[in-house]
């Protein structure tokens, strides 16, 4: 469908409309009375998300590449159904095939005042990955209000099992990431990407002064940013999700990526709601997982 059609179908006035986007990319544009936000169709790739009286709250490169096919940087990517490195399959796309592929829009609705939902779908034949040779029905809720809601609902829809691993990989702004601490996972277990051997935990908050890359495992913990340059909190909370993982470029890596700023680094940090490692979740044909967080900002 395009444009027009996708706008005659699924619009709602004064609430929601689709656009073209930068490279091209089709746009789902949502502002109500409590907040705005930008969703793409190619990954299912939420792009921002501003409450009433605040400064946006998701973050996005300015080097981000937009076409199809290549991976948006900021916003909340869906990794999905591998998170990270396929480790059977190192050639195959980093963090899965879901965040690359172009979308359908199942619906649109205003469900209760000043809140719209956006509902999107995916499966195996829009996807069109043979490396992945499972039938399988995505679907994304997007709910845009005071607070944003993220659900993605995975159903195995063919004949054989799988195990899956995934992420709502969400990237946070902050005003500078060591004026900014994370609460809510002290004393957990995480491994660190960066030196993987044993498993670590910390008694306190967390801190960030170096790149950062951490799995928290066995763990439905909510989180709060606490971003003290910006004067707000930004609380992450999630269901059907064991992993958190916690991640910041900082500056080697920045500089590495093409698609991210050498000096943007200090802007963001990604707080992620996955199902990683050992928290893989195996679904039996015709079972459903519903992988969710929520967000709000005070
Ligand atoms: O979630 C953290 C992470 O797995 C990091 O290791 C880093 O690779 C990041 O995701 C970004 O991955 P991407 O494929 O989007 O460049």
């Amino acid at each position: 469908m395009n444009i027009q059609e996708l706008n005659q179908r699924f619009a709602l006035a004064g609430q929601l409309l689709f656009r073209t986007g930068p490279g091209g990319l089709p746009l789902v544009e949502i502002f109500n009375d409590q907040a705005s936000a930008s969703i793409c169709l190619m990954g299912g790739h939420v792009m921002s998300w501003q409450p009433r009286e605040h400064a946006p709250v998701l973050w996005m490169s300015g080097h981000s590449n937009y076409q199809i096919g290549k991976a948006i940087r900021g916003g909340i990517p869906i990794c999905w159904p591998w998170f990270g490195a396929n480790a059977k399959s190192p050639e195959f796309p980093a963090h899965g095939i879901a965040r690359t592929a172009l979308w359908r829009v199942l619906s649109t609705a205003s469900i209760e005042k000043g809140v719209t939902q956006l509902r999107l779908g995916l499966n195996q034949t829009d996807a069109g990955f043979s490396g992945w040779p499972h039938n399988f029905d995505l679907e994304l809720a997007v709910t845009v209000g005071q607070s944003l809601q993220v659900t993605l609902g995975i159903r195995n829809s063919g004949s054989d099992s799988f195990t899956w691993t995934g992420a709502l990989h969400s990237y946070f702004s902050v005003g500078h990431i060591t004026e900014v601490t994370v609460e809510g996972l002290q004393g957990l277990p995480y491994t660190d990407r960066l030196d993987p051997i044993i498993p670590k935990s910390e008694d306190h908050s967390i801190h960030i002064t170096a790149e950062t890359d951490r799995i928290y495992t066995a763990t439905e913990q909510a989180c709060r940013i606490v971003d003290r340059s910006l004067g707000r909190n930004i609380h992450v909370e999630k269901s059907g999700s064991r992993s958190t993982v916690v991640w910041n470029p900082w500056v080697n890596k920045a500089a590495a990526m093409a698609d991210f700023g050498n000096e943007e680094y200090p802007g963001m940090i990604c707080i992620e709601a996955a199902n990683a490692a050992d928290d893989a979740v195996t679904l039996e044909p015709g079972d459903e997982h519903k992988l969710t967080q929520i967000i709000r900002v005070d």
